[in-house]
């Protein structure tokens, strides 16, 4: 039966659209393999470092993995202007594969990053460090932008980029809220910005204290915190 103009294009739209999602399904599963790798080093390096009885950033830290569905990873290439594409999405987004670490001490931040930079198998390329410098609406965390070799069948391998976030317990709480109301709410709430901006100020000052207060204590316990075992925890994150 003969189809017309109309019918034909629907008819490619819905194809073209499936085709997307399906090579976004394979890609998202590559994505998935170097989680998995990065996760298991991430975990090797948190147990080493337990064993080893040296100072641990990650005690009492919260560590989430996600990757991002087909729905947001378009949303956010039409949101961007990057092509809405497989390709779009590989050469624009480099946090389709996310982990993220929450710790206690904005200390513990920098302590992470230090010993993520000697893990082997997490290849850190880029760092955005918005604690030294915040986003303008008061975000605060380190971002970094890292690379991770998967195997194919095949007996190649290429490289997957993962976002590896890491945050305090209180500027995810922070964020957590600001997403909520600035992404998922149906209305406008006035003075959000203003009120995101004050509330910022406040997760500042309360990881200063608790990072004050918790000096004190080291000291006063002899317990070692980060700044004072570098060299050690360095060597032995190199052996892992
Ligand atoms: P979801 O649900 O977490 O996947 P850029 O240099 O701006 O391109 P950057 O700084 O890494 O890159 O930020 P980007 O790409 O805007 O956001 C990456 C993720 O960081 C976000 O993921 C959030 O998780 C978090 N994030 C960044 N900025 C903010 C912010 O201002 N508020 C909050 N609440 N979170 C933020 P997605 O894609 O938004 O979503």
């Amino acid at each position: 039966m003969k189809k017309d103009f109309d019918e034909i294009e629907v008819e490619t739209e819905v194809r073209g659209l499936e085709g997307f999602e399906a090579e976004y399904d394979n890609y998202a599963a590559d994505c998935k393999a170097a989680l998995r790798i990065a996760l298991t080093n991430i975990r090797n390096l948190e147990e080493r470092l337990d064993r080893a009885e040296y100072y641990n950033p990650f005690t009492d830290a919260t560590i989430d993995s996600r990757i991002k569905t087909f729905k947001s990873a378009k949303n956010k290439c039409t949101e961007r202007g990057y092509e809405t594409s497989i390709d779009g999405i590989k050469n624009n987004m480099k946090d389709i594969a996310g982990i993220r670490i929450v710790v206690q001490y904005v200390d513990d931040i920098q302590a992470v990053v230090d010993m993520l930079q000697l893990t082997q198998g997490i290849n850190i390329v880029e760092i955005k460090d918005y604690v030294k410098k915040p986003k303008e609406n008061g975000y605060s965390g380190v971002h970094l932008i890292c690379q991770v070799q998967i195997s194919n069948l095949r007996g190649g391998s290429q490289l997957i980029p993962i976002e590896i976030q890491i945050r305090t317990h209180a500027m995810n709480l922070w964020a957590e809220y600001e997403h909520t109301f600035k992404y998922k709410s149906p209305v406008s709430v006035p003075d959000a910005d203003a009120n995101f901006k004050v509330a910022a100020e406040f997760v500042k000052n309360f990881d200063q204290k608790m990072t004050e207060m918790r000096r004190i204590l080291a000291d006063a316990t002899n317990a070692t915190i980060a700044d004072k075992i570098t060299a050690e925890v360095t060597a032995e994150v190199e052996e892992i």
